[in-house]
């Protein structure tokens, strides 16, 4: 690495919705935490020369690039944050850990398990260099989650026996809304299984400490054709008007699970889930306790301790608000809630701090390959016709 006055510079490429909330969250790392590398917004890149230099202006990036290439060979870059659709990942990330920069690459890791394990021998082969790398799976660092980790980890659930997860969404419901890059095979790899899906898996086997060691899944397309998109794209994107393409991901997937520790678990991601606009929950259920997160209420954890006297047990909300709890007593005073979008800003810290340390960050390319492992895994067993299928082993 070669910073210079303890500057870490990054470079982003993409400055979509991704963008924009990686942007917010590295201008605000150094302002809240105390890290001993200060962020400087470098040079952000995008195709369209009049666009990106209206979002480097809007998101407070430095200079602006059309080439990532050009971004990747610039020596006065340390970082590179990669916020494309899935389709160029492996590409980017891989080209950027040969020039000697760590790179933060958004979920799911890469469209393919091959892609996916180009990149770890990648991150592999630069760790050697000081090189460091993580993926984007920002759920982790809702101080809720990472609290419900600490207290799997401290035994406070006993044996787990059940984890329960949805992730759901409606934002195309309407057969009318466009066949915008995230419905497409080539561009994201799959569809809800690898946007959302991704997440529930990562979020699972992180606060578990458990791997999914086999599943059987079905998934589901309830739109095949869909308008051409017009020029906006992303979530609230508009149609053309004109011609008709095909879907070619899925809408939707649910699948049961093994856990390696002997859990037994069920997962559905779906964008037709009318009236959910971001619902993840997860529930997980054990020999002492039970614990359950819902992002639409991130600042609590609702926890049924087993071990208390019969009269006095129920589920009780923890107000996770309060400086013991993780990342929090950067923050606001006791009881000041958060958003989603810190949960972007503790990764930046954790990343920033890693690469500081010369430490490892968490989740590892390892780790992402671990969940694309498992996407794949679904993606065999729907096509199957829901057979049990195991989850390929990350060394094979
Ligand atoms: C769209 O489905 C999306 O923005 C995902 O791509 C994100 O990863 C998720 O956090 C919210 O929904």
């Amino acid at each position: 690495m070669s910073t210079s006055d303890r500057q870490l510079r990054v470079g982003m490429v993409g400055y979509a919705f991704m963008g924009a909330a990686h942007s917010q969250a590295w201008r605000t790392v150094n302002r809240v935490f105390d890290l001993p590398l200060r962020v400087r917004m470098a040079a952000v890149c995008g195709r369209d020369q009049e666009k990106v230099a209206a979002a480097a202006a809007r998101l407070g990036w430095d200079d602006h690039v059309t080439d990532w290439r050009e971004l990747i060979a610039r020596d006065d870059i340390d970082v590179i944050d990669v916020c494309t659709p899935g389709d160029s990942h492996a590409e980017i990330a891989i080209a950027a850990l040969a020039a000697g920069k760590h790179v933060l690459c958004e979920k799911p890791l890469a469209n393919t398990v091959a892609e996916a394990r180009a990149m770890v021998a990648a991150a592999d082969a630069a760790r050697a260099q000081g090189v460091r790398t993580i993926c984007g799976f920002n759920y982790r660092r809702v101080p809720a989650v990472t609290l419900m980790r600490q207290m799997v980890e401290a035994g406070r659930l006993g044996t787990i026996r059940h984890v329960r997860a949805v992730y759901l969404q409606d934002w195309i419901i309407d057969p009318e809304f466009p066949l915008v890059w995230r419905l497409q095979r080539e561009r994201a790899g799959s569809g809800a299984l690898g946007d959302i899906g991704a997440h529930i898996i990562d979020l699972t086997q992180y606060v578990t400490g458990q791997r999914i060691a086999g599943v059987s899944a079905v998934t589901e397309t309830f739109i095949s054709e869909r308008p051409l998109p017009g020029e906006a794209s992303g979530l609230a994107a508009s149609s053309s008007g004109g011609a008709l393409g095909k879907v070619t991901v899925d809408d939707a997937a649910i699948f049961t699970a093994r856990l390696s520790g002997g859990a037994i678990a069920t997962y559905e991601a779906s964008r037709f889930a009318t009236g959910r606009k971001n619902a993840l929950r997860v529930e997980i259920n054990g020999s002492r306790g039970s614990l359950v997160f819902d992002l639409e209420r991130l600042n609590e954890l609702e926890f049924y301790d087993n071990d208390r006297p019969g009269a006095e047990q129920g589920f009780t909300r923890i107000l996770v608000t309060e400086p013991e709890h993780p990342y929090l007593s950067a923050w606001w005073p006791p009881g000041h809630i958060i958003g989603y979008e810190h949960s972007f800003t503790h990764q930046m810290r954790d990343f920033v701090q890693a690469i500081a340390d010369g430490t490892d960050p968490a989740p590892s390319f390892t780790d992402a390959l671990g969940v694309q492992l498992v996407l794949d895994a679904v993606q065999r067993s729907a096509d199957a016709g829901s057979t049990w299928t195991p989850v390929d082993p990350l060394g094979a």
